[in-house]
């Protein structure tokens, strides 16, 4: 319900890029400036927008970084007397559309109802702010034709800040370069994995990888959902990654850069599997967690730990799918993944029910997992397309193989997905009609939450939990799936909405990526930002996001679900983050991207 204003839109142009520039206040930093150092946001960069500054109004809650011109706008509008909405061009001051609040109504997981304000039809590029009278102005966005290449960028470099084994040079990694920390070249076997040949104790090689999250162990299990989320977002797109330069020390190669940063984390992957019988550590990590140092000042021994069924079948999917991916550039090792993929699945079946039983005296994160029928179903689905053999789709069980939003211990969700992706070269086994119907079966799930929510927002109680933004990442990477088999443009706006959620649209402050949006996190549970000597965080981290789950017991502003979420060291359940929160965002990022590029040819 948007009333047009052509005088003022026709004046909207982009003389002004920035309010700075045009004198009209302080900038919000937005994402369309150039990556890493110029798009962070330090504490005081970040004031907010606009005209009216008292803090004990309510907040607007609005995606920070932007919108595509093409794309479906939506800010959500505390309640109160007002039922009309302005959005106001930053440069100019002048409104350039206006419309209805839409009801207001309660969303279970915030204290404050909230009504919806669709903006839609404003496309002329440039920034803006919504207003609506007796509240603060909200944060200032961007109109423009691309506005998430940077956002993508970052958060793919996020893993580059990530890797372990080596260190970040100045000329890529600006003022959060850092020195080499676990070479992991002399790794111990602990009692857990020892075998004949590789007794307790002994000495293994297993260099670079991603470190997971905020601590600096390596997971199996963990790497697995990631790396096969970032080599999905290859095979799906790329024409956008075979572009995309991220300034990592591989750029420039005849390699897409993304390829190249996945290949960093795969090749640690490769070393995690035994020679001897095909099995796979579930992870290599100190027995304890560090403290708050730096990669080069800790020398605390390194373990692998114990082989087990779900990090095996983990590696199997993943190196068979990163064996489709690396063939065009490199055949040999696309047959040394296949063949190692293979020998992993043997295991597995040999070995159908080892479930990870942390060592009593191992502390770190466990990803302990022990259902193994998605992971069977995943990996065999990875088999499949790459090898072509029958034998593996009839190991799927498609029939009874149900669908569900993935996470990093449930993997249903990414057979499915890649299965659609390849439903034009599969065998005649394949069910196409199935696998289509599992794809839009859990997207029309997924939309009818978010058509029932206050926010318009597809999440649901149980998808508040430690990781929630993760969570919401991979509802919009199922929903990219179901447009992907039907081309309905409704799931697009479904993944929109869920972009939106993370970059501001929330009951929070917050744009949940470091240095991207007015208000980013800048107390992340992350041991370089915290403990190097620059104020910003590293940039392109998605937070954990809210839940009431606290099990930090840290101070939290609220115990609702959606509120309870805290910026502080201190809140590793809600502000750490990790690589399977980020893939997603990646994945997301450069879907939506994608389409509206498309939109506008
Ligand atoms: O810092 C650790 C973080 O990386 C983990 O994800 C988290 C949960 O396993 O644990 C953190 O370590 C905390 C430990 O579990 C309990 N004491 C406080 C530690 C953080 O300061
Ligand atoms: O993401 C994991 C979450 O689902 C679990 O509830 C939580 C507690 O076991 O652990 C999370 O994973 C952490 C891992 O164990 C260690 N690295 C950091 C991860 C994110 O906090």
């Amino acid at each position: 319900m948007m009333t047009f204003k052509p005088r003022t839109l026709a004046f909207a142009g982009s003389l002004c890029l920035t309010l700075a520039a045009c004198g009209g206040g302080t900038s919000s930093n937005n994402s369309n400036s150039d990556s890493t150092s110029s798009s962070v946001v330090t504490s005081s960069q970040s004031s907010t927008s606009s005209a009216s500054s008292a803090s004990s109004k309510s907040r607007i809650h609005v995606n920070q970084v932007g919108f595509a011109l093409g794309g479906k706008k939506v800010a959500v509008i505390p309640q109160s007397e007002a039922t009309h909405f302005s959005v106001i061009n930053a440069a100019t001051n002048i409104e350039a559309a206006s419309g209805e609040i839409d009801a207001y109504q309660q969303w279970s997981y915030a204290a404050e109802a909230v009504g919806q304000a669709d903006f839609s039809q404003l496309t002329v590029p440039g920034e803006y702010f919504v207003r609506v009278d007796g509240l603060n102005d909200s944060d200032v966005f961007v109109i423009a034709d691309d506005p998430y290449s940077e956002l993508n960028k970052a958060v793919i470099k996020a893993y580059y800040y990530n890797r372990a084994s080596t260190a970040l040079e100045a000329q890529y990694a600006g003022v959060w370069a850092r020195e080499s920390g676990h070479p992991d070249t002399q790794v111990l076997i602990h009692p857990s994995a020892a075998s004949a040949e590789r007794p307790a104790e002994s000495v293994i090689s297993s260099p670079k990888g991603w470190y997971d999250a905020g601590d600096y162990g390596k997971y199996i299990v963990n790497s697995g959902i990631s790396t096969y989320t970032l080599l999905a977002a290859l095979e799906h797109y790329p024409e956008l990654y075979a572009e995309r330069e991220l300034n990592i020390p591989e750029s420039g190669d005849s390699v897409p850069d993304l390829l190249d940063e996945v290949r960093w984390n795969l090749d640690w992957m490769l070393s995690m599997q035994d020679p001897a019988d095909g099995g796979v550590y579930h992870k290599l990590t100190t027995k304890n967690f560090v403290g708050v140092v730096m990669p080069s000042d800790t020398a605390e021994p390194r373990y692998v730990v114990q082989k087990a069924t779900a990090a095996t079948l983990n590696f199997s999917a993943v190196m068979a799918a990163a064996s489709r991916v690396v063939k065009p550039y490199d055949t040999a090792l696309a047959s040394q993944m296949l063949t190692a993929a293979k020998r992993a699945w043997q295991w597995a079946e040999q070995n159908p029910n080892v479930a990870y039983v942390q060592p009593g005296d191992v502390n770190t994160g466990a990803y302990g997992d022990s259902n193994f029928a998605d992971e069977f179903v995943w990996a065999a689905a990875e088999l499949y397309i790459s090898s072509g053999e029958d034998s593996y789709y009839q190991a799927i069980n498609a029939g009874s193989a149900g669908n569900a939003v993935p996470s990093w211990s449930q993997s249903l969700g990414l057979a499915w997905m890649s299965l659609a992706a390849h439903a034009d070269d599969l065998t005649a086994v394949a069910n196409k009609a199935l696998i289509n119907q599992r794809v839009t079966e859990l997207a029309d799930a997924i939309m009818a939450t978010g058509e029932q929510s206050a926010y318009g927002v597809s999440m649901a109680s149980s998808d508040f939990v430690w990781g929630s933004n993760g969570v919401a990442m991979n509802r919009a990477m199922m929903l990219v799936q179901a447009y992907r088999v039907s081309a309905d443009s409704q799931y697009m706006d479904g993944a929109q909405a869920l972009l939106d959620y993370v970059l501001g649209r929330n009951p929070t402050e917050y744009s949940f990526v470091t240095g991207f949006g007015a208000r980013p996190p800048m107390d992340i549970h992350h041991r370089p930002s915290a403990a190097d000597d620059v104020d910003a965080p590293v940039p392109g981290f998605l937070a954990g996001g809210p839940h009431s789950g606290q099990q930090d017991g840290c101070n939290y502003p609220s115990s609702l679900a959606a509120e309870s979420y805290l910026d502080d060291w201190c809140s590793y359940s809600t502000n750490e983050i990790t690589i399977n929160w980020n893939a997603p965002l990646v994945y997301v990022s450069g879907a939506l991207e994608t389409y509206y590029l498309n939109l506008s040819k």
